[in-house]
């Protein structure tokens, strides 16, 4: 297609030399700062491949599955607070990315996904792998772009990268035809972007007239309580976070997608709460006669029924997204602000006024007496087992890389485990799908994480059932020496769904093993594991190991983080364990299950 279209005038632009739809995407990649993109060719998208193999600036990486591509860009988004970029063909290639599109969107992770599309005369005609990408996508993007003419790519492109990382974070998908890549135009790159919406581009920040209305309120509280969220990581808001805490001396309970935003080694962390959350801190969160929630949603994985949750707080709620004030729970002062802006005047505002917090000894007592009552993490059982545990083996990995690793997860029982055992005293290091919880998560993310720091010990830590899912993704870490290592906790069941089974449906098993159902595999039936982790990781050239026996475990997770490339470690561990506490789902904290 020759676009015909004169460039569009900004107040501030670069006029560039001609050149075709593709390498102008790439352009404005570059321009953006992207340094790696997870790519997956097809006929609609390999005008982009071509633009993308006439550049050295972008390492680009080829999953083995697009889904697991785009799993990749979020861990290196999750991971560093940049854009994660992924690309796909049309249809069938894009329809892969749908899972971490949506994952992106329900954990408020900055993701660009671009899409090849047909021919844009093609459009609408049922075409070979054509589909409607950008209305398919349209519940789960923060938005969204079909091209029709070339010369806007650069103003598109400069728009999907900053609404994707500005405010609160998400995903946008551009999705561009064969044509549009093709087409010869001399592109013009805007410095910046302008809105219509003024919304879009606004910062939103509290003023002193609201935050002035929070301090009487910790004045006057006796059993305050901070329940923080993934939007104080996403802001960046962490240090401010502490010191707040701090001056306040208000403890604090995070939600999962806050571990790490305030130290869980600190004296006045509560580490996170919810469904299978320490006990003291739901216990706090229920009892608070004031609760901050900063950068959080109101989750019924947080809060089970939502109509008793904290019945007895003024709730104070600060966050980015106005549409989640009142939204799942009312609330006494929503707050639209950039957390780490607030907090940060807050903190001056405490200096200002020589703010000393109230006595609230006699809470704190409570608290430390709820902490030894039902410890979190407790280890007191491994002895009790003949089999290596799968706390066990999270405790032990927390030991051995000394609280340093960047962990990743699938999603069921190991995830709650790997949350509940590993500590997390920095934002970033627990990376996980949590609001979509989407299995096949854990290993890609792991990929992404580790091209993002190379520096680190990658680790995810896996289930059997999750693992599978995106188990062709140990090609792509042996062929682009990614050392992203899989700690299996296989237990031969999708061990979450059994725990459900267990619990509410009388333990009958409704398709929940993995292996033979007539011969169930596990540490006292080793001869029927199944499948042979080892040996799939061999077939892609990665080194593996199977561990049965407790004696070995601690050799066998050194082996592993020894390894200087990707590496399988499967341990194997029983079936019967569960996760607890467990508050189960729509009920409240007085029906917590401990034992
Ligand atoms: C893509 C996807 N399909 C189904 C589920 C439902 N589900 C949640 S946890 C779980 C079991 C996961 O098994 P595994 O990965 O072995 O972990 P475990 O619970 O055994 O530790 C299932 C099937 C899901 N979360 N995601
Ligand atoms: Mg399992």
């Amino acid at each position: 297609m020759k676009t015909s279209a004169t460039p569009t005038t900004f107040p501030s632009a670069e006029i560039g030399r001609e050149m075709n739809g593709a390498d102008c995407v790439v352009e404005c990649l570059i321009r953006e700062g992207v340094d790696v993109i997870f790519a997956y060719p097809g006929g609609a998208s390999q005008d982009l491949h071509q633009a993308l193999a006439r550049t050295d600036k972008i390492r680009t990486i080829l999953p083995r599955h697009e889904q697991g591509g785009s799993f990749a860009a979020e861990g290196y988004a999750r991971v560093t607070g940049k854009v994660g970029v992924c690309m796909a063909t049309s249809g069938p290639g894009a329809t892969n990315l749908v899972s971490a599109i949506a994952d992106a969107y329900m954990d408020s992770t900055p993701l660009v996904a671009i899409t090849g599309q047909v021919k844009s005369k093609f459009i609408g005609k049922s075409a070979f792998q054509e589909i409607d990408f950008y209305g398919m996508t349209l519940p789960v993007v923060k938005h969204s772009y079909l091209v029709m003419n070339a010369q806007d790519l650069p103003r598109i492109f400069k728009e999907a990268f900053h609404i994707a990382r500005s405010g609160r974070p998400g995903p946008v998908v551009i999705d561009i035809p064969k044509d549009v890549q093709q087409a010869k135009i001399t592109p013009v790159f805007p410095a910046t972007v302008e809105f219509r919406n003024p919304y879009i581009g606004a910062a939103h920040r509290a003023t002193d007239e609201q935050l002035k209305q929070i301090l009487p309120l910790i004045a006057g509280a006796k059993k305050p309580v901070l329940y923080v969220g993934g939007g104080i990581i996403s802001a960046d808001g962490h240090a401010e976070l502490k010191v707040f805490a701090e001056k306040t001396n208000i403890p604090v309970a995070t939600t999962l997608m806050g571990v790490g935003a305030f130290p869980e080694a600190h004296p006045l962390s509560m580490q996170w709460f919810g469904m299978h959350g320490a006990a003291y801190g739901n216990w706090a969160v229920d009892q608070s006669d004031l609760l901050f929630c900063l950068g959080a949603r109101f989750d019924d994985r947080i809060t089970g029924d939502a109509g008793k949750f904290a019945a007895g707080a003024k709730i104070v709620h600060i966050d980015i997204d106005a549409s989640e004030h009142n939204k799942n729970k009312h609330v006494l002062l929503p707050i639209l602000s950039d957390i780490k802006y607030a907090l940060g005047r807050l903190n001056e505002l405490i200096a200002v006024h020589k703010f000393t917090p109230p006595d609230t000894s006699a809470w704190h007592a409570q608290i430390a007496q709820w902490k030894k009552a039902e410890p979190f993490d407790s280890s007191a059982g491994f002895g009790k087992s003949p089999h290596i545990l799968p706390q066990e083996a999270v405790a032990a990995l927390y030991e051995l890389t000394k609280g340093d690793a960047i962990i990743t997860t699938g999603v069921g029982q190991h995830q709650m485990w790997a949350a509940q055992f590993y500590r997390f005293n920095e934002p970033r290091r627990f990376i996980s799908s949590l609001g979509l919880g989407a299995m096949g998560f854990g290993y890609p993310a792991a990929l992404g994480a580790k091209v993002a720091r190379p520096d680190k010990q990658v680790i995810d830590i896996d289930g059997d059932g999750s693992f599978v899912m995106n188990i062709q993704e140990l090609a792509t870490a042996h062929i682009e020496k990614i050392a992203a290592k899989a700690m299996i906790l296989n237990n031969q069941h999708l061990g979450m769904v059994v725990q459900w089974e267990d619990r509410f449906y009388g333990s009958v098993r409704g398709n929940t093993i993995l292996g033979d159902e007539s011969n169930v595999g596990g540490p006292e039936n080793p001869t029927a594991l199944y499948p042979d982790f080892v040996k799939i990781a061999e077939g892609f050239g990665v080194k593996g190991r199977r561990v049965i026996k407790k004696s070995e475990l601690r050799s066998a997770i050194q082996e592993m983080l020894d390894c200087d490339g990707p590496f399988v470690l499967d341990v194997i561990v029983p079936y019967t364990e569960h996760v607890l506490p467990m508050i189960p789902a729509g009920k409240t904290v007085k029906e917590m299950i401990l034992k």
